[in-house]
Order: structure tokens, then sequence, then C-alpha cells
């Protein structure tokens, strides 16, 4: 069992239990994907296997998980709504390199400096958020483009012992899922026009983003090539734009 497995087996049975599920297409040769890196003795095999589904409410809930190794465990597990929602996305990085562990948990927020989203979204998990931050070694600095898109609630830490994954950081974990799907539970259609259309200019934003700044791009094209890497961003983690085009056309 690997390091994250505990986090996707968790996710996983909580989504069928509390959400209408029904499957999300993974574009075919993304489904899993492995290769031998290192050398000599340092050989290791690195497979990356993704998860995909929707809900009525959620347009897609994806996960990438990245076995390779004690030194080499990546889960990068994102929720984005359907665009006829104000909800947050749900944003989980858990990362594990030769250098240590770097976790990122937040429930990122489509409209990060309005009051009455703060009060919506943010401040009913600041009582979890503080529950756990105060456990675990803030995290330093992190791109200052990216503090946008994170809510004060973001957790972000650098546990130095894997222990404190497994424990602090896995029942932060299900807290912040739980809690995300109670937001879900409660949210109701947008209809306004004007809304929407900053919904969907807070969606396109957050996309552009972290599929242009994405830190594993490095990781993967090493592994797999560019031409998988940059179809698997585009085509499959952050999708959006594309999906926009096939419902256009
Ligand atoms: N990050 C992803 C995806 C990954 C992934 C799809 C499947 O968005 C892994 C893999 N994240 C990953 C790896 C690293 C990070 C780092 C491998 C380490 C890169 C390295 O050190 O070489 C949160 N993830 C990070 C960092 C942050 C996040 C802040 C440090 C980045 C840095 O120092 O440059 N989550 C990440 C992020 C956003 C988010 C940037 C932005 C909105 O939601």
């Amino acid at each position: 069992m690997t390091l994250y497995q505990p986090f996707l087996d968790y996710a996983i049975a909580v989504l069928q239990e509390r959400l209408e599920l029904a499957a999300y297409p993974i574009p075919s040769g993304f489904e899993q994907k492995s290769a031998i890196v290192g050398k000599g003795k340092h050989q290791e095999s690195v497979l990356t296997t993704s998860y995909a589904s929707q809900s009525p409410k959620l347009r897609q809930i994806r996960a990438a998980h990245v076995q390779g190794g004690s030194s080499l465990q990546v889960l990068n597990f994102v929720i984005f709504p359907h665009l006829n929602y104000d909800l947050p996305f749900f944003g989980a990085d858990l990362v594990t390199l030769p250098g240590g562990h770097l976790i990122a948990l937040d429930m990122q927020p489509l409209f990060r400096d309005q009051p009455d989203y703060q009060k919506k979204y943010t401040q009913p998990i600041l009582p979890i958020f503080e529950s756990h931050q105060q456990h675990l070694p803030w995290g330093g600095d992190f791109p200052e483009e990216a503090q946008s898109f994170f809510s004060p609630a973001f957790l972000w830490t650098r546990p130095t012992q894997t222990e404190i994954v497994e424990t602090r950081v896995f029942s932060a974990f299900q807290d912040y899922l739980q809690a995300y799907l109670d937001f879900v539970d409660r949210a109701e259609p947008i209809t306004d026009a004007d809304t929407l259309q900053e919904i969907e200019q807070a969606h396109l934003r957050y996309l552009r983003y972290r599929a242009e700044k994405d830190p594993a791009r490095g990781m993967f094209t090493r592994f797999y090539g560019t031409e998988w890497t940059e179809e698997y961003i585009h085509g499959f983690l952050f999708d959006l734009e594309r999906q926009l085009l096939v419902a256009q056309s």
C-alpha cells in the first residue's frame, strides 16, 4: 500500500456514498502510464493512474496518482463543479519527493475577495483549518501569483515525518472532503446571467493558470515525454477549455 492510496480509496468511497456518481471518460492512453526511470540500482518503475467521475453538480472529479517508490508519491485530486454553481474547487496536492513531503489542501474560491463569498465558503471551514494547522509546520513561500487562487483556509505544510502525513494530514483531508460535500449538498443552481458569466471566467482563469504552471510538468515530461504530458494536462487534468470547444461544435 503506497502513501496516498488510503486517501484515494477514502475519497472514492465517500463520493460513492454521498453523490450520484457517473463515469467521466478518461482519454484513451491516459488511464495508466508507466515508465522505468533512473539508472543502475536506482532504477524504479513509475506508474501514473487516473480516476475520474462526475455528479449532477460536479462537472469533473478527478485524480492523478503517481507511484514511484518511497521517495516519489503524488496524489493530485481536484473537483471542478458545473459552471452553474458558485461552489469552490476542492483542491488537494499531496506530494512526496526525495526532498520531503509537500501538502496543499484547500477549497479554492471562485471569488477570493468577495466578503459574501468568504462568508459562505471559507468561514465555515476555518474551525477545521485551525484544528489541523496548529499541528503542522507552515509550508513556506509559494508562488505569489498563486495566492489569489487559495482561500484563507489553505492548509499548506511540509511535514518532516511520514507518520504525520498518514495521521494528521489524512484526517485533514477527510474533514475537508466531508465539508466540501456538505457545501455540494446545499448548493443551488445559479440562473443570473451576469453571475454565470463571472463563474465561467473564474473557472477559465483558474484552469489556465493551473495548466500553464502545472508544477508536475517537468516530472511528467522526464518520465513520459512532451507529447503525452501536454495531452494529459490539457486533455484530462485541466480539460475545461477543450470541453467548452466540444460543446460549441
Ligand atoms: N501538481 C498538480 C498536478 C500534479 C502536481 C496535476 C499530478 O497540479 C504535483 C501531479 N505539485 C506537484 C509536484 C510538485 C508540486 C508542488 C510534483 C513539486 C514540484 C517540484 O518541487 O518540483 C499547490 N503544488 C506544488 C507547489 C504548490 C502546489 C504551491 C509548490 C510549487 C512551487 O514551489 O513552484 N495546487 C498547487 C498549485 C495550485 C494548486 C500550484 C495553484 C492554484 O491548487
